[in-house]
């Protein structure tokens, strides 16, 4: 049988990209106020929709602005009670801007999921080349995101919203990802066969094994004679290919580093 989810998404985004009319197509009505003058949400409203058994709150924020910039602490507020938070971003940018940046990595730290949309969609002219733009300046200012995995959507003209739906609930799942230390240990011992750590002040640092301790999100502990000794661009390497190898995308991973000896390291012998 099916498991049911409960998922909270919250909203962001600066005013007037299409965060009301998007949730609005969403929910096929028209509840929420939608205008083109910016700032019309003045606050945040919360809707709820059962689809596919799945119960899914959207919770629209507004009211995050100081003046025109967005204020980052009410942003933190807004998302607080929310799972995945959706950054609504205008097609028309050409660069992230330090705000939702800054959100966008501040989502991921504490844990929770990142969803990029990029709306009106339809006024973009030449989409093949404008979608690579796009898909490579997210990539390169997230790079914890995961590639290929904005959503491009127009709220006016799209008659597919469940994509969005669709990937809430896959990412919900990921947050549940349990993978066996066996498999783990393997891919452990092949990542750094094919990409070993440098020695530090020539100290060979040896890894000895890993295994999830926890989930939502998926955490690990990576056993090795010198964790203190790890630069961080490596661990930083091991946690990027892990997300790419098991298609974590979209959730963030947390890598601990601690010491020990490899308890199966006897038994071997
Ligand atoms: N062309 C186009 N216009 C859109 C799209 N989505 C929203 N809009 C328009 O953008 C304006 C602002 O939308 P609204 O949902 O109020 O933005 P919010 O401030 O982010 O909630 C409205 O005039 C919408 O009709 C879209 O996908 N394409
Ligand atoms: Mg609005």
């Amino acid at each position: 049988m099916k498991e049911s989810e409960k998922i909270t998404l919250c909203f962001v985004g600066n005013p007037n990209v299409g965060k009301s009319t998007l949730i609005n197509r969403i929910l096929n009505s028209n509840e929420l106020e939608t205008s083109d003058i910016p700032g019309t949400t003045k606050k945040t409203i919360q809707k709820k929709l059962i689809w596919n058994k799945n119960e899914f709150t959207f919770l629209d924020t507004a009211g995050v602005y100081k003046k025109k910039d967005l204020n980052f602490t009410k942003l933190v507020k807004a998302t607080k009670s929310s799972e995945i938070v959706i950054l609504v971003l205008d097609s028309s940018i050409d660069k992230l801007d330090k705000i939702h940046k800054k959100l966008a990595a501040y989502t991921l730290k504490v844990g929770k999921g990142l969803i990029v949309i990029f709306n009106k969609w339809d006024l973009v002219e030449k989409k093949k080349t404008k979608k690579k733009v796009l898909e490579k300046f997210i990539f390169n200012s997230l790079p914890q995101l995961g590639e290929k995995k904005s959503l491009f959507i127009s709220a006016l003209r799209d008659e597919e919203f469940t994509k969005v739906l669709k990937l809430s609930i896959e990412i919900k799942k990921l947050f549940k990802t349990k993978m066996p230390t066996s498999e783990l240990n393997k891919w452990l011992k092949d990542t750094i066969k094919r990409n070993p750590p440098v020695k530090i002040k020539g100290r060979e640092i040896k890894f000895k094994y890993i295994v999830q301790t926890d989930t939502n999100p998926p955490t690990f502990k990576i056993f090795s004679n010198y964790p203190g000794k790890i630069n961080n661009s490596y661990k930083r390497f091991l946690e990027k290919r892990l997300k790419t190898n098991y298609k974590i995308d979209n959730i963030p991973v947390f890598l601990k580093f601690l010491a020990t000896k490899n308890p199966y390291q006897d038994k071997k012998k």
